[in-house]
């Protein structure tokens, strides 16, 4: 079984209020709130013998708690993304400064101009990643990690996606072959293998849920898919992720697993 040793998270600024949002899920943010939240996030993680290391927030980048999307981290390496969101481009710059103290300087990879990738495209089924091509992640961005990964034995391949912000928004792999599959990515040929679970659209935001170390964590509000995963033998844990999901993000966008 895989194991996680360390989290990555990094605390919500006070700018996350002029976050980037589609609106989706209307209103905007409360900041003490959204910091509650993120402490019952990191609790919750404890859980799950990890060690957690939290950055702290940086007012210069208003989305810079999603710190899933500025790096890709693997057992064998560690690749340094190119956000394709012109206002998140330099939240690089401080995670390679955290990723630097758990990776050698020889493993750690870039992508670069022209290619963009943001982390929340990016899925890992055991050795093979699955990679979004979205608005914020270009085939060239693409191309680039394909290549990075095949060095270190990996494997990687595109799903095209046209109605969610990422991958990950809509998908995402709990381990023991099973996945949480939400709208466009239901009857997605390249997800026929896994044993599939059907988010219903009212609680599509749900399907954005994190296996780690055998506990699922699942965001607050949604039964169905709750009991779909303590149906499916996890220890669940539930955090609520409001003030996030006002900003498009959800549990897997606040960390770096690995
Ligand atoms: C953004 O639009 O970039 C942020 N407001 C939300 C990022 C969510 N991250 C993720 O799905 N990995």
């Amino acid at each position: 079984m895989r194991i996680f040793k360390n989290i990555i998270v990094k605390r919500p600024c006070r700018a996350m209020a002029d976050g980037i949002t589609s609106g989706l899920y209307p209103g905007r943010p409360d900041y003490e709130l959204a910091l509650a939240q993120h402490d019952a996030y990191i609790e919750a993680l404890k859980k799950c013998s990890v060690d957690v290391t939290i950055l702290p927030a940086d007012e210069n980048y208003p989305d810079s708690c999603f710190v899933e999307d500025p790096a890709v981290l693997t057992e064998r390496c560690a690749i340094i993304t190119n956000p394709g969101a012109a206002s998140r481009n330099g939240e690089t710059t401080s995670i390679e400064e955290a990723v630097r103290k758990f990776y050698p300087d020889d493993r750690i990879k870039h992508i670069v101009f022209p290619g963009t990738l943001e982390g929340g495209d990016v899925m890992m089924c055991g050795e093979h990643f699955f990679v979004g091509k979205s608005e914020r992640t270009n085939a060239e961005g693409i191309r680039q990690f394909a290549e990075i990964l095949s060095k270190y034995g990996y494997t990687c391949s595109e799903v095209k996606l046209s109605e969610v912000l990422h991958l990950k928004t809509g998908v995402n792999y709990l381990e023991n072959n099973n996945m949480l599959v939400s709208g466009e990515f239901i009857d997605k040929a390249e997800f026929a293998q896994y044993n599939k679970f059907i988010v219903p659209e009212e609680e599509a935001y749900a399907a954005n849920c994190i296996w780690v170390n055998g506990t699922v964590i699942v965001p607050a509000g949604y039964p169905t898919v709750l009991a779909v995963v303590e149906s499916m033998g996890y220890n669940v844990i539930t955090v609520d992720t409001s003030e996030y999901r006002k900003l498009d993000g959800g549990l897997s966008c606040l960390s770096l697993r690995f």
